[in-house]
């Protein structure tokens, strides 16, 4: 691991302060019992004689054992398996044309936040590379109260009414007769669910293409899905539809290279976060907001409480308010990571809610499944949970109760407690929107939720050729899983066949269904997008810049040229990457100019797909070695296979025929392809330059071999 830039476990905020109290530190401490009794000798039960049974008197043990039996509370619902870390939001400049919440209106005030990043479908030990959605929810902890912002990586959902989720999640969790697949949507029941639900159709797109496979956590956006209000002090409302942006640009893993790292490393995300931080490269992104005033609402042909519908950047520009920097790791995953509660409901004054029906939804369920989750009605009170402002009210008892409340007055009005805690002043106090509201009780759907499938289509054309690629072969994968014919057809021509002909007919062709006749809408879905093509909803156009934090493997072995790895090496890390050496085996590699140089890795324990791109320096005797080790040709194979960077310098410029890749069936010859960067008589210069902007630009996507027709 790189060395780090910054010490971050000082980087303190309001919050993380707060948490000083609760922090236990058993350095030069004494061992004791949970009661303070100190205990010398923690390794044997107390017995009756030494070959003898253990008694029951024996407190140490029987503490001991209770406190490991109960370690376990229930996983969430969905989103078990997530990873999280301590950070500050800091807004540019006032909104107060917009919203009272103080943490958006001082440019000055670094609000605390604390951020968990999440897989949905999979258990907490699930592996973190599988294909769905992320999770991204944000508590920020500002001056009046917690907000959390419990957003997700893509920014429509499956269904239009949180009425359902329990049938969409119920669907896409392991089937319930054989608690099978893990982590994974490739299964009948959900596909069933799909071809049957049509709203699903936009989402589907999204989960498909590369947006479900990000790199890190640290190269996706986010997206507050509904529409909210902000609110001014004059009680103003504005609709609102929130975005994070990170600065490292929005990039992807392709779906083979994902696969793998679930088995090399199933914590590929988790560590990556982790070690970003730990090494001073702290992930950043900024807040954006799309503003759309109350009379504009019913502009864009289609409704925004719909949340299987977005707002597209080009006809709304999103505009970015403020910086969130995540600076510090928690010091204890189960007590912050875990125990963390994000609530919907969870407004400050300033922001207030719309009448989307999975948004309602969602106020009742986050506090709902808390109760069971954290075990009763306290958990505000959890150290991560509570807020910097300060708390006062009549709420009491409960299991595990913290709070020591004096005085006798638990009632409001109160005179035998001087009528304390005051009201709030009505201008600082959370105001709800006071929308005019009428109509009748029905257990109905808005005509204006029928369009299933522009949006659907417009992602999809919006999308590069390679993008749309990669999306065809992910739905000839899933499809390609489910085993009854019935529900593959029915996708294909109840959902696909509606969205785009090729993608219909190239899923049909792979997955043994009739291809569909050309694309009509249905019935009642009339309503065309305002635009044909969206470039922002492309990974396209992200920002392919830099290098930073880039990950390269560099390819050693006794006899490596030095002076070729020791110049890209300063070149890379000046760029901001990390790299790192792997090698056959662990301990000091001698290089040709008589160098010795520690490797970090092994081609055992290492594997291309952990990397962003690869080099391979010159030395003869270290090229002749490493063309011996399966692994390391496996490692550059897959390196080339998922379109990487991969340098080669001097001889090591033999190893790409040595793993067989000059007869790899490419869209691209390698002499043409810019990710491959060679120099057989060793221009180091030009070289490294080149290399750099081969990294950066992520992948070399023309590579790929397109999927089936
Ligand atoms: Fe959630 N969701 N959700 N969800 N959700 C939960 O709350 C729910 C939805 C999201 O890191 C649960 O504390 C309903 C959309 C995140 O702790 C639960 C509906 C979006 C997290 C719940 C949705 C999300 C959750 C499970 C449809 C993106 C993880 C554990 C009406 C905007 C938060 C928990 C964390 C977690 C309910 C749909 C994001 C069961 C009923 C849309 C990031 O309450």
């Amino acid at each position: 691991m790189a060395p780090r830039k910054a010490p971050p476990k000082t980087a303190s905020n309001g919050k993380t302060e707060s948490l000083e109290t609760f922090r236990e530190r058993p350095e030069n401490q004494t061992f004791t019992t949970d009661q303070g009794i100190p205990i010398s000798h923690t390794d044997d039960s107390l017995k009756a004689g030494v070959r003898g049974p253990t008694l029951l008197e024996d407190f140490h043990f029987r503490e001991k054992m209770t406190r490991f039996d109960h370690e376990r509370i229930p996983e969430r619902v969905v989103h078990a398996r997530g990873s999280a870390a301590h950070g500050y939001f800091q807004v540019y400049k006032p909104l107060e044309k917009y919203t009272q919440a103080k943490f958006l209106n001082d440019p000055s005030l670094k609000t605390p936040v604390f951020v968990r990043f999440s897989t949905v479908a999979g258990s907490r030990g699930s592996a973190d590379t599988v294909r769905d959605v992320r999770g991204f929810a944000t508590k920020f902890y500002t001056p009046e109260g917690n907000f959390d912002l419990v957003g997700n990586n893509i920014p429509v959902f499956f269904i239009q009414d949180g009425i359902k989720f329990p049938d969409v999640v119920h669907a896409v969790k392991p089937e319930p007769h054989h608690e099978m697949p893990q982590a994974a949507s490739a299964h009948d029941s959900f596909w069933d669910f799909v071809s049957l639900v049509p709203e699903t159709a936009h989402m589907i797109m999204w989960t498909m293409s590369d947006r479900a496979l990000p790199r890190s956590y640290r190269m996706m956006e986010g997206f507050g899905v509904h529409t909210f209000r902000l609110i001014n002090a004059q009680g103003k409302s504005h609709l609102v539809k929130f975005h994070w942006k990170p600065l490292l640009g929005t990039h992807a893993l392709v779906w083979d290279e994902a696969q793998k790292i679930s088995g090399k490393d199933p914590d590929f995300h988790r560590r990556d976060l982790w070690e970003a931080i730990e090494s001073g490269n702290f992930p950043e992104y900024e807040l954006g907001l799309q503003i759309v005033s109350e009379e504009d609402a019913q502009k864009y042909g289609f409704d925004l409480l719909d949340a299987t519908k977005l707002l597209p950047e080009e006809q709304v520009p999103v505009q970015r308010v403020g910086k969130m920097v995540l600076n510090r790791n928690p010091d204890n995953f189960f007590a912050e990571t875990e125990q963390v509660a994000y609530c919907v409901s969870n407004v400050v004054p300033g922001i207030d809610f719309t009448n989307d029906p999975l948004m309602q939804a969602r106020l009742f369920s986050y506090l709902d499944t808390q109760l069971t989750r954290l075990g009763g009605p306290n958990f505000a009170e959890i150290p991560i949970n509570r807020p910097v402002a300060p708390v006062h009210n009549h709420q009491q008892d409960g299991f595990h109760r913290d709070t020591i409340n004096t005085g006798r007055a638990n009632y409001h009005p109160n005179s035998l407690g001087g009528g304390c805690p005051f009201m709030a002043n009505p201008q600082q106090a959370f105001r709800h929107h006071p929308e005019r509201m009428e109509g009748n009780k029905v257990r109905q759907r808005s005509e204006s939720f029928s369009d299933h499938f522009s949006q659907a289509t417009l992602f999809f054309k919006s999308l590069s050729r390679p993008e749309q690629q990669h999306l065809i072969a992910a739905l000839q994968f899933e499809l390609g899983k489910v085993e009854r014919p019935e529900v593959r057809e029915r996708v294909v021509n109840q959902i696909l066949a509606n969205i785009d002909t090729e993608l219909a007919t190239r899923v049909a062709l792979a997955v043994g269904v009739p291809a569909p006749k050309a694309v009509k809408p249905p019935k009642g879905d009339k309503k065309r997008n305002a635009i044909t093509t969206a470039p922002s909803l492309s990974m396209l156009n992200t920002p392919k810049d830099s290098i930073q934090t880039r990950k390269i493997a560099v390819m050693v072995a006794d006899g490596f040229s030095a002076l070729e790895v020791n110049a890209v090496k300063k070149a890379l890390v000046a760029g901001g990457a990390i790299v790192e050496l792997v090698a056959p085996k662990l301990g000091p590699v001698k290089s040709q100019e008589g160098e010795e140089a520690m490797p970090e890795k092994t081609f055992l324990t290492a594997s291309s797909v952990l990397y962003d791109a690869i080099y391979a320096p010159g030395g003869e005797k270290s090229v002749a070695t490493i063309k011996q080790l399966a692994d390391a040709m496996e490692f550059i194979r897959d390196a080339y296979r998922h379109c990487k960077a991969v340098g080669l310098s001097g001889e090591g410029t033999q190893l790409l025929e040595a793993a067989g890749l000059h007869q790899a069936p490419a869209a691209q010859p390698l002499d043409a392809d810019p990710g491959i960067v060679q120099s057989a008589k060793g221009d180091m210069k030009k070289f490294t330059k080149n290399f750099i902007t081969a990294i950066a630009a992520h992948r070399n996507w023309d590579r790929e071999a397109p999927p089936p027709a």
